[in-house]
């Protein structure tokens, strides 16, 4: 997927399109001496060139989300409560009544008998073709709005994409920062991170590994997550190769060590198998005593090592680089 590929299809905000076409609609045919029908003549197909021109767009737009499916499919169907395809089909309904009424209007502006007759199609006819517009620009804006979205998504183009999961807080953009070129915003308050975030590690000769940091996922029904959630939850079912779970063990913790378990098993089902490391992340700032206690908690619940690390101090970062890079090269010799 490429970003730059979205960027072309953003359509117009739908006021904004509306006044766009007033006045196109007022400049149109007034150039030169022409018959006033043939002016009319221009005025009408400006105002279809137009409306179609969006629609087209749009259509554009739906039709590189359906053919990228996955991640982007699913984003867009959480964003318009509707799936992609449905309103692909919506639109190209609307572009063959465009040129219907475009055709009619224009057959019947030629053969009728005088000016205000000629005025009567005209209206009748730009009418039509704006009313098609407006009656479905809820849809559109949403269109736009996701059009907007997944142009400003990072490139996740790599040899290894691993996301970085967890619940809120426990120090998933901080270690995306020191392991990459990544600069997310790093906060003290939950869902800092709103959006995907990429950051690259190039590791020679073998490729690039694309580290996906992502918001905090809760520990509660799919039903009941938030939109930011499920941006996360989206990225781990549909663009990970492998994945960091991060637990935060320290007193000063958010969730507690069962929430952030829970969380970590329903993230491990959508994995589907996929190579997985728990971190025990913030090791500077848990007691050694209680570092041990979760350490043990985990190897008893999950059956895996974590790997204690501090994202703040650098601790251990460079066993967790060990182990992705490790991947990569397995996957680079695999294929
Ligand atoms: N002591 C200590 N603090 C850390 C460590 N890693 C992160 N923090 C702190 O934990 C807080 C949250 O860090 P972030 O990296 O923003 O956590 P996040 O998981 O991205 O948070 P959300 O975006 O809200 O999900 C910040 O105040 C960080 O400075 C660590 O290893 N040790
Ligand atoms: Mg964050």
């Amino acid at each position: 997927m490429k970003p730059e590929d979205f960027r072309r299809s953003i359509i117009h905000e739908p006021g904004e399109f509306l006044a766009i076409l007033e006045r196109r609609l007022k400049s149109a045919g007034s150039s030169g001496r022409v018959s006033a029908r043939a002016r009319l003549l221009e005025k009408l197909s400006t105002c279809y060139q137009l409306v179609d021109g969006e629609l087209s767009k749009a259509e554009a737009f739906l039709r590189k989300v359906i053919e990228i499916g996955g991640f982007h499919a699913e984003l867009f169907k959480l964003e318009a409560s509707v799936e992609p395809g449905e309103v692909l089909k919506r639109i190209k309904a609307l572009r063959r009544a465009a040129v219907d009424i475009y055709a009619s209007s224009r057959s019947g502006l030629k053969a009728s008998e005088g000016e205000v007759a000629a005025r009567e199609v005209f209206r009748a006819g730009v009418g039509r073709l704006v009313s098609i517009y407006k009656r479905n620009r809820r849809i559109l804006s949403t269109v736009r709005k996701t059009a907007i979205e997944f142009s400003r998504m990072p490139d996740v183009e790599g040899d290894l994409r691993v996301i970085i999961a967890g619940m809120p807080q426990a120090g998933k953009s901080t270690l995306i920062s020191r392991l990459t070129n990544a600069k997310p915003e790093i906060g003290f308050y939950p869902f800092t991170t709103k959006n995907i975030i990429a950051g690259h590690l190039a590791v020679e000769p073998y490729g690039r590994i694309v580290l996906i940091d992502t918001p905090g996922i809760l520990d509660r029904p799919m039903s009941e997550r938030n939109p930011v959630e499920h941006r996360a939850v989206l990225a781990v079912k549909h663009l990970a190769d492998a994945l960091l779970f991060l637990i935060d063990p320290s007193p000063g913790k958010y969730y507690s060590l069962d929430e952030q378990l829970n969380v970590y098993r329903t993230v491990q089902g959508m994995l589907q198998g996929k190579p997985l490391m728990i971190v025990l992340n913030k090791a500077d700032a848990t007691p050694p005593g209680e570092l041990e206690e979760a350490r043990e908690r985990v190897r008893r619940e999950t059956g895996a090592e974590p790997l204690v690390v501090s994202a703040l101090t650098g601790l251990n970062l460079d066993a967790l680089k060990n182990w992705l890079v490790g991947l990569l090269k397995a996957g680079t010799q695999g294929f």
